[in-house]
């Protein structure tokens, strides 16, 4: 039986990877923090915290890291563990650069001294291309990052290509633009927008303070995106891969596209509030998915309005199962409603 390590597997792409992988018949083994109050709703959600193995592990520790492989003796590792919110970087640059930037290094750094022939997935992202010079994005345009989230990708995702150059090493970068789900967490836009959708359309919320709707985003669908990452690590030679729909919607349509969902007028509801503008944004991600595609035989099936209705229907589900008085795992309960004021970032 193949053995998988995933560190981050409380995340939504680790969880719904350590479902797609149980289901190959893996043997899963999943990092997840130790803190005060557990956090494995998403793996309770999928039915798979039962089903895998899970190892304490902080990505600022190398040997925490070190005993999870160690232990594990994986045949793949998949890094996933991040602090993966982009506004949040602008606030913890420092703390982001150890975690996303140094963590993944700590990982090749034990593989490389421990076990070379470790295939190692890295998850980079579509942030790199910053301010895109070139649209759509592919696997050769220009990194140009806009937020200490992104330069601390760019470091994880240059070491991974430098271990696989400098010691042969299977290590491969996926540049994952952006993709979500029922299970995305709430301070990022997609689920913040279907959440408020959901409570407004039972009476809960009022309205929906946003940032910039200008944004555009090239939007998947999370189950789909997982899948990618496991095939990037089954082929003869290890490369780096852009997976993408190859659609641009902006943040205002997404808001449109869900509340026309639930037969209502986003314009009674929707305020921007300059407070939440990051100090600088990602105006336009489009990525071109064609060497994934012709390689790998990877592309995306889930389009941008079914995603938005897969993911207003889950959140309306939960808010009337919970009326009900109905409880199951689920984040939403337990996050204030006034949390943007707790993370405002200051545009100067
Ligand atoms: P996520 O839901 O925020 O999950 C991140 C995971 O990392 C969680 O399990 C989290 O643990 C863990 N983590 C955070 N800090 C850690 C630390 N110091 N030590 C150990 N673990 C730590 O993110 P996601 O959406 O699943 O994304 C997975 C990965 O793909 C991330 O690296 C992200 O940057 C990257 N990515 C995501 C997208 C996207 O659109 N989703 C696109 C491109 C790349 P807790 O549960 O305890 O917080
Ligand atoms: O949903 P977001 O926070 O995602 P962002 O910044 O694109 O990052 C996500 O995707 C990346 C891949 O490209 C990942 F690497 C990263 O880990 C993460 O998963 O913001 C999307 C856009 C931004 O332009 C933001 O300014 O939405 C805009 N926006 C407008 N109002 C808002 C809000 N974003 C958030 N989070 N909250 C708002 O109220």
């Amino acid at each position: 039986m193949k053995r998988a390590l995933i560190t981050g597997c409380t995340g939504q792409d680790g969880a719904y990877l350590a479902k797609f992988l149980l289901e190959k018949g893996y043997q899963v083994f999943g990092t997840y923090r130790r803190v005060s109050t557990p956090n494995f709703w998403r793996l309770q959600y999928l039915d798979v915290l039962d089903k895998i193995t899970l190892i304490p592990v902080d990505m600022a520790d190398m040997a925490s890291i070190l005993e999870a492989v160690t232990l594990t003796d994986p045949q793949e590792v998949y890094n996933l563990a991040a602090q993966s919110y982009v506004g949040a970087s602008f606030d913890q640059p420092l703390l982001t650069a150890e975690i996303d930037g140094s963590g993944a290094t700590r990982i090749l750094e034990i593989i490389r001294h421990l076990r070379k022939d470790i295939r190692f997935y890295q998850a980079s992202t579509s942030e790199l291309y910053g301010t895109a010079s070139e649209t759509p994005q592919t696997e050769t345009t220009r990194f140009w990052p806009n937020s200490p989230y992104a330069s601390a990708k760019l470091m994880s995702f240059q070491n991974t290509r430098i271990y696989r150059e400098a010691y042969g090493m299977f290590a491969c970068n996926g540049i994952l633009f952006n993709h979500e789900s029922p299970l995305r967490g709430m301070e990022f836009v997609t689920r913040k927008i279907t959440n408020a959708v959901a409570r407004i359309k039972l009476g809960l919320q009022e309205e929906l303070v946003l940032g910039n709707l200008a944004a555009g985003r090239d939007w998947g669908y999370a189950p789909e995106y997982v899948e990618a990452m496991w095939m990037i690590l089954q082929q003869e030679t290890p490369d780096d891969f852009v997976c993408a729909t190859g659609e641009i919607h902006a943040v205002k349509e997404l808001v449109d596209e869900a509340f026309r969902l639930v037969d209502l007028d986003p314009g009674r509801y929707v305020r921007t509030d300059e407070t939440l503008l990051r100090p600088k944004d990602v105006e336009l991600l489009c990525g071109d998915c064609s060497k994934i595609t012709r390689v790998v035989g990877w592309k995306p099936k889930t389009t941008f309005r079914e995603l938005v209705k897969i993911m207003v229907d889950a959140d309306l589900k939960r808010w009337q199962d919970y009326l009900k008085g109905e409880s199951f795992p689920w984040d939403a309960q337990n996050y204030p409603g006034d949390i943007t004021l707790l993370m405002r970032h200051k545009k100067k």
